[in-house]
């Protein structure tokens, strides 16, 4: 497969003025007529026309009316074209029944339905099939199905048709098409200008009482970037569409956002908190979208990064609004660690904006999404609050309409601050996460931190040059009093020193406050200033991360030295959780321990080669442990956290609910299961009744509850997808991969459903003990579906891949046996481009 650079980026030789669609809808065989404007780029230095094109069937094609025999090429067609503006029609047919891929248009559960980003808009239609060829779109949609949707607005509906216009050019990837017998949740909202838009979430038959939440975060979403962010709405229109078969979370096609039905869907009888807290995240992710992305796109592929980091870090801003902000922060840094530093020290490490690829899908990572977002929050730091307004708002004025570049974003912060941010862009263009080590003195009232930034080779980088770090530093002093509040400092050279004068004793430094940049930290810390700044830091992040830090230490000591719990950790939890005026959210956030696979890359770190057997047991004990230290404590937790009134998704009811599900977890360990079994019993929505089975799976006293479990909800397929994962989230390591198997050989499990799929082997490879078992049989089980599941779905099998990334962390044995399955899968025939890549690129 051909590596594609950023380096080789030229202009499109030909732009596109107009585009007029008509599809002529059959599951097997839909004709796609088009008609483009096009007109050669005076920009450009070369006059190639090629036009993209994948799986599809050239009946005609017309330039300026005279029929035309394209050269068919691998990837498209070229043909000769006059050297001025001409219309180019074609007439293509494409079967959406065999769209197994979920790319282009294709057919779930009798809806049609798209998916163009990045690169599914050449398997609808012949075209230019990149982010900075924008156009007009009229689209003309025939079929008898009784609900056509398009972007833009509606022009025209009649028997077996519907009319769109979409007046805001966009690139193809941002095309979207819908039909199919649904039923809408319609709502309104006026504009901060006075424009009435006609809301509607669209859905099949049976889940309509599952839209109000999501109708909800729409207005609030609209409102939010309306009040935040000055971004109005622009068109007369906003469709969602919830989709059961989907590789992504949902995708943000201009006024016709389509969301896979389990991030749009909910009731409390069948949603978590979780569940709610995220469907809103996405919901006004897909929003922003609307300006960070569509009215403004990226320039090329390598650009990702321009729209997804910043509308991440736009819809974290919206929760910590709509919620709580150090909860959300909080949860923000454990998904960052466990996926993006992760990815960033393994083999699949890449720059925010990468400078090659394969495959573009096999980029859309941790790295780019959520490191892309860290990289927004600590510009914004840097330059604080007001400027990062203005230049936001010089971004919108100045490249609205524009397919722009990483260049583009960090002039318009050079043009409205004056900083030079040269320095800067060495975050989007160097992988790996920075180790920021600190050590500090004290004498004659001076105290001084010193710094020394060091960030270790990455795949294709082996130097790296000092990148400027945010480190936002408070002191407390040994009274536990804050005597210098939240600092910024500016880190820029690879060692550097900070000194605060006129301090009465040494002080305790609470560093790197709110997770001020993506880096870890590295300080030769006592447990009893961790413990101090667990009980005093005014910081709640690093109040979080003490407490954290405490119990990595502890569990660290239990794996290397078979050392007994640590009861300082013990003590200072249970200190936590007896505080009643700490956000029980909070509370419970603190009762969470440092994830198996963190506590791997930690004893790497340290120089060991992880057990992750051991890991397991470790946090086994520890986890029994903190149950009999905090009997008493628990179940008074536990009753006064439990919520009786009626179910509220919100973050209140959230945060109790969490603290109850925590406590009762380790009340579980005591009790044989009692209070779990009569949790699951009286539960009247999935939150409590969901926590309270995995109480019982964990347990081994599972089988009525799961059984129960699955009669109750056998035809709802979004529950369904928690009883498959449930099951191998919770068991023993030694049982994981043959419940995984026996799982997948239920007449419920299908590998056509990405949910589903990652349900069973995704819970598979999210369990490290059970995954990384010495038998293998992890391995060979993932192995197995991931062969299966290429041929008919390469981009989700490419994504599973990075269960495998870990491989050089592990022993000689668990290394052989992983890089066997690793050559199992490249040995196969036919292997697509995606998961080739992908596993090339883990196995060197
Ligand atoms: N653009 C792909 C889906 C998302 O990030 O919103
Ligand atoms: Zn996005």
């Amino acid at each position: 497969p051909q590596t594609i650079y950023l380096k080789d980026y030229t202009p499109p030789s030909y732009l596109v003025d107009s585009v007029h669609l008509t599809f002529r809808l059959s599951p097997e065989h839909t004709r796609v007529l088009s008609r483009i404007a096009f007109r050669p780029n005076p920009d450009a230095a070369t006059k190639d026309f090629f036009l993209h094109g994948e799986e599809l069937r050239l009946h005609s094609a017309r330039i300026d009316g005279a029929e035309v025999s394209p050269q068919m090429t691998l990837e498209g067609l070229t043909c000769e074209v006059p050297d001025a503006p001409f219309i180019w029609e074609s007439d293509v047919e494409i079967s959406p029944i065999a769209n197994t891929a979920l790319e282009g248009l294709y057919i779930s559960n009798g809806m049609y339905s798209t998916q163009c980003e990045a690169q599914g808009f050449r398997k609808i239609t012949y075209y230019p099939d990149r982010p900075d060829v924008m156009s007009v779109f009229t689209v003309r949609i025939e079929s008898d199905l009784p609900v056509l949707l398009s972007n833009g607005n509606p022009v025209a509906q009649g028997d077996g048709f519907a009319e769109w216009h979409d007046p805001w050019p966009k690139p193809a990837y941002l095309f979207a098409l819908v039909a199919g017998e649904l039923i809408n949740h319609p709502d309104r909202f006026t504009t901060k200008s006075g424009k009435d838009v006609e809301l509607n979430i669209w859905v099949r038959p049976g889940d309509e009482d599952k839209c109000a939440f999501g109708m909800e975060a729409l207005k609030k979403s609209m409102k939010w970037d309306e009040d935040v962010y000055g971004r109005e709405y622009d068109l007369d229109i906003f469709n969602i569409v919830a989709v059961d078969d989907f590789n992504m979370g949902a995708m943000e096609n201009k006024g016709l956002n389509i969301f896979n039905s389990s991030c749009v869907l909910a009731s409390p009888q069948t949603s978590t908190d979780a569940n709610f807290e995220r469907i809103e995240a996405i919901i006004a992710h897909e929003y922003f979208h609307n300006w960070t992305g569509n009215r403004i796109t990226c320039r090329d592929w390598f650009q990702l990064c321009l729209k997804e980091g910043l509308t991440v870090y736009r819809d974290s801003q919206f929760t910590s609004d709509m919620r709580s902000a150090p909860v959300k922060r909080i949860e923000d840094v454990i998904a960052l660690r466990g996926r993006q530093f992760r990815e960033d020290n393994g083999p699949l490490a890449h720059p925010v904006r990468p400078d090659s690829f394969v495959e573009i899908n096999n980029f859309y990572t941790a790295t780019v999404y959520e490191k892309g977002a860290e990289l927004i929050g600590m510009l914004k730091t840097l330059v604080g609050d007001d400027s990062y307004a203005k230049a936001l708002d010089l971004y919108f004025d100045r490249h609205d309409g524009d397919a722009a570049t990483i260049e583009d974003w960090l002039k318009v912060f050079e043009d409205a601050t004056g900083r030079d941010l040269s320095q800067f862009k060495r975050w989007y263009e160097q992988a790996g996460t920075p180790r920021l080590s600190v050590s500090d003195s004290f004498e004659d009232g001076s105290y001084v931190l010193h710094f020394k930034q060091d960030t270790p080779a990455t795949p294709g980088q082996d130097q790296k040059d000092p990148r400027v770090i945010p480190i936002a530093v408070g002191l407390l002093n040994p009274n536990g009093d804050e005597v210098v509040p939240t600092t910024v400092l500016e880190m820029t050279e690879a060692e550097q020193s900070f000194r605060f004068d006129g301090l009465a004793a040494k002080p305790v430094p609470s560093i790197l406050r709110d997770f001020s940049a993506p880096v870890i930290l590295q300080r030769d810390s006592t447990n009893e200033e961790r413990a101090f700044l667990l009980a005093h830091d005014t910081d709640p992040f690093n109040k979080w991360e003490a407490g954290r830090a405490l119990a990595r230490n502890g569990l660290i000591a239990m794996i290397r030295d078979g050392a007994a719990p640590d009861a300082g950790y013990l003590n200072a939890l249970q200190a936590v959780l007896r505080d009643d005026g700490l956000d029980p959210a909070f509370r419970a956030l603190a009762m969470g321990l440092p994830g198996q696979d963190d506590l791997a890359q930690t004893l790497v770190d340290l120089g060991d080669v992880p057990d992750p057997m051991a890991i397991w047991q470790a946090v086994e004990t520890l986890k029994q442990a903190m149950a009999q230290h905090m009997q008493d404590l628990l179940p008074r937790i536990y009753a006064q956290y439990q919520v009786d009134s009626p179910y509220r998704p919100d973050a209140d009811q959230a945060g109790a609910r969490a603290l109850a599900n925590a406590a009762l977890a380790l009340i579980s360990r005591m009790d044989g299961g009692a209070q779990a079994q009569a949790q699951y019993d009286r539960a009247d929505n999935m939150t409590q009744q969901l926590a309270a089975l995995a109480c019982l799976i964990a347990d081994g006293k599972g089988n009525k509850a799961v059984q129960a479990f699955y009669d109750q909800w056998k035809t709802d397929r979004l529950v369904i997808d928690k009883w498959f994962s449930l099951q191998i989230a919770y068991c023993d390591p030694d049982q994981a991969a043959d419940i995984a198997r026996a799982l997948t050989d239920h007449a419920d499990f299908t590998m056509k459903n990405p949910n589903r799929f990652r349900a069973t082997l995704g819970a598979l490879a999210g369990h490290p003990a059970g995954f990384h078992h010495a038998s293998g049989a992890g391995y060979a089980l993932l192995t197995d579906w991931l062969l299966k599941l290429d041929p008919v779905n390469p981009q989700t099998t490419a994504r599973m891949c990075s269960a495998f990334e870990t491989w050089k962390r592990y022993d000689a044995d668990r290394q052989a046996m992983i890089l066997a399955q690793l050559d199992r899968i490249l040995a196969q025939p036919g292997l697509s481009r995606d998961t080739t890549e992908m596993v090339t690129r883990i196995r060197n």
